[in-house]
């Protein structure tokens, strides 16, 4: 039996992070195999990004089609994609993989901005998401980017209606909100929940890639959607609670926490 693998498109971020490097931790974490495709390489530190370059879409094509064409794939997850010709090939590849298994989920982490809102995409970053809503099984925006995605919306449930009409799943996180709870929620074609977690002290690098990998993960290994988000979420959470400082700043979601403890 082979061990489920999620072919993961992100891009690196070379402190450690965040992007790629958090994606394969996470999902590393529940026993599954991450395949990374990389994106776009970028220069940052634990706090700011510098600079972002995409990979040609041609290689990123090539990555993935060389792993596509030998590797089973349980599960995507798509972080950054650099620009919008990369999104078109991540969009072709996914077609692809559908054709032969029409079941396929994939986690879309919308990513527009890092968490200081620097630039992570070398073109406008909601078109070059946008070819990639229609095949996602859920998206995964926090509130700055539901609005931006829904042409500035601020009502979470409206962002949510208008998201829905795009794919089946969506998770909207509060963690950009103010409360003393960060409030998540779920808003499916045929379910619906809301999550309440206390919201932690101090800031974090790649709390979303870890959340949307740790999903990607728990559906590769068959998991329902509502249990991959349940589990999901308190992966995250305990990553949060144990997170470390590597620098001043943002500290580092601690992706080694036992996931027994979550299960
Ligand atoms: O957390 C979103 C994100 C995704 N991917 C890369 C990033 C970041 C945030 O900084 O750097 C590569």
């Amino acid at each position: 039996m082979n061990r489920p693998a999620v072919l993961v498109f992100a891009g690196s971020d070379p402190g450690g992070g965040a992007g790629l490097q958090a994606d394969l931790q996470a999902v590393a974490a529940f026993g599954v195999h991450p395949l990374t495709v990389v994106t776009a390489l970028t220069v940052q530190d634990n706090d700011r990004v510098f600079a972002v370059q995409p990979v040609a879409a041609d290689f990123v094509r090539r990555q993935a089609q060389a792993l596509i064409d030998k590797v089973g794939i349980a599960a995507v997850k798509i972080g950054i994609v650099g620009n919008r010709a990369n999104a078109e090939a991540i969009a072709d590849c996914i077609a692809m993989l559908r054709q032969r298994q029409p079941a396929l989920p994939v986690v879309l982490d919308p990513v527009l901005a890092s968490g200081h809102g620097d630039v992570l995409t070398a073109d406008d970053a909601v078109a070059a998401v946008m070819p990639l809503l229609p095949l996602a099984t859920i998206v995964t925006p926090n509130l700055p980017e539901a609005a931006r995605l829904c042409g500035g919306e601020q009502n979470v449930e409206r962002q949510a209606q208008a998201l829905l009409q795009h794919c089946p799943n969506v998770l909207i996180k509060g963690g950009h909100g103010t409360g003393a709870e960060v409030l998540n929620s779920w808003h499916g074609r045929h379910a619906q929940r809301t999550w309440s977690w206390p919201r932690l002290p101090g800031s974090f690098h790649g709390t979303g890639c870890t959340l949307a990998s740790a999903i990607a993960a728990l559906l590769a290994r068959g998991e329902t959607m509502a249990a991959a988000l349940d589990t999901a979420q308190a992966y995250c959470h305990q990553a949060l609670l144990s997170a470390y400082a590597i620098a001043d700043g943002q500290r580092i979601p601690n992706r080694s926490v036992s996931i027994e403890d979550v299960e």
